[in-house]
């Protein structure tokens, strides 16, 4: 078996346009589980963090500002391959080709910001996962 987990944010735009139970229902009706889930509002320091391989490109700044602009939902999910499974459900980074039947297929837009605004983070891999849920749960 490879049961892996992942770290899934729920962005401010999702929390803003009440799209929470819409994406724990997503994950839940796949059948993976959550292990830890929290509303928070993240600091600059943290998010800068998060998003380090982004480091130096030209829409981190806003993406910063964004991811700190309202509470988002931080979630540890857990099940059989779900890194790869939760990059699924959540479709592509672009709101405009992502699939319909996906979370940014469904529920995201392009608004014509500086930034792409697409409702969900899913880590990229098992070794982004670790990295990841240390960084936002480091009590587990
Ligand atoms: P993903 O979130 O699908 O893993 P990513 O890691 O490449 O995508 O980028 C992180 C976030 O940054 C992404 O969800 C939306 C935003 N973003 C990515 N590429 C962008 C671009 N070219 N212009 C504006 N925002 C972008
Ligand atoms: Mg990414």
């Amino acid at each position: 078996s490879d049961v892996q987990r992942t770290l899934v944010l729920v962005k401010p735009d999702g929390v803003a346009r009440g799209n929470v139970g819409e994406v724990l229902r997503r994950i839940e009706a796949k059948g993976y589980t959550l292990v830890a889930l929290e509303l928070r509002q993240a600091d600059e320091a943290l998010l800068a963090e998060h998003y380090a391989e982004h480091a130096g490109k030209p829409f981190v700044r806003p993406l910063i500002e964004f991811m700190s602009s309202g509470p988002l939902v931080a979630a540890v999910v857990e099940g059989q391959r779900v890194v790869e499974g939760f990059r699924s459900l959540a479709g592509a980074t672009d709101p405009t080709t992502a699939a319909p039947g996906t979370i940014r297929g469904d529920l995201a837009r392009d608004w014509g910001a500086q930034v792409i605004e697409n409702v969900v983070h899913g880590s990229d891999s098992p070794q982004s996962a670790a990295r990841e849920i240390a960084l936002w749960f480091p009590a587990l």
